[in-house]
């Protein structure tokens, strides 16, 4: 807890956020979810986790740090590597989502999206932004993508040209440090840089509508929030359920958010 509240007060500038998401939010009578596990795959403990993502029955990644970053495929049955493209040595790997047959992968601090063809994985062309790049995802009208401020930033399918932004809050206060997303039925999750909860935004209008406690998961995995934090939050339409990862976590959780009694 001393850990989150380190990144508590550099990100959140709340005070009563420093606990963690989800303690602010019972104080707020924000609803707060709970983390049903279903079951587990193999993970890399190298994979540096920035993005996860579930299309097409596979699942893609994206791993980070200079030298090391990837984009690749996964077995969601076992975990199993298929295929690992590895970025060039001065890019650093961020948010992945998908649009009309390709993936787009964020870098951190180099301003261009990579654009890789699906199923082959080969890059086919850059998108330039201005700004960091942390999260990515997309819903039917399109990209949504954060920096580790509290906005998300509405990106255009087919130029990645900036549309619309909105700012995150909770109980009126914003919330800064939004990282990997995800879109689902409605909702974007956002997990948060050095706490083990989602969000659940509602992407019209930034509001913060619930709150995933993700502690049961940290049980399972080595280290802490600030040094292997919660990175990878994946969507399976198919069975409704969410793939949960983390930086060098030796596991992918497959998972339900369930509403939380009796705390
Ligand atoms: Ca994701």
């Amino acid at each position: 807890m001393k850990a989150a509240c380190v990144i508590g007060a550099l990100l959140l500038c709340e005070s009563a956020w420093a606990a963690g998401l989800a303690d602010f939010a019972w104080v707020h009578n924000v609803p707060v979810y709970e983390v049903e596990i279903t079951g587990e795959i193999l993970h890399s403990t190298e994979s540096f986790t920035q993005g996860l993502l579930c299309q097409g029955g596979a699942l893609y990644e994206s791993t980070g740090l200079y030298g090391k970053s990837t984009v690749r495929r996964l077995d969601p049955a076992t975990g199993e590597v298929l295929q690992s493209v590895a970025l060039d040595s001065d890019l650093f790997g961020e948010g992945i989502a998908y649009s009309q047959g390709e993936l787009v992968q964020l870098t951190w601090l180099e301003n261009v999206g990579l654009v890789w063809s699906l199923p082959d994985l080969a890059r086919t062309k850059n998108y330039r932004y201005h700004g960091e790049g942390w999260g990515l995802t997309a819903d039917e009208h399109s990209f949504i993508m954060s920096n580790g401020s509290p906005w998300l930033y509405r990106r255009d399918f087919e130029d990645f040209s900036l549309l619309d932004s909105v700012a995150v809050t909770i109980a009126g206060r914003r919330v800064s440090g939004l990282n990997e997303l995800e879109y689902a039925v409605g909702r974007v999750y956002a997990n948060f840089l050095g706490v083990d909860d989602i969000a659940e935004i509602d992407p019209a209008t930034g509001s913060v509508t619930a709150v995933v406690d993700a502690a049961a998961l940290r049980d399972l995995v080595p280290g802490d929030p600030v040094n292997t934090p919660l990175n990878g939050i994946a969507y399976d339409s198919a069975s409704g359920e969410f793939f949960l990862t983390g930086k060098l976590w030796p596991k992918i959780f497959r998972a339900r958010f369930v509403t939380s009694f009796g705390k």
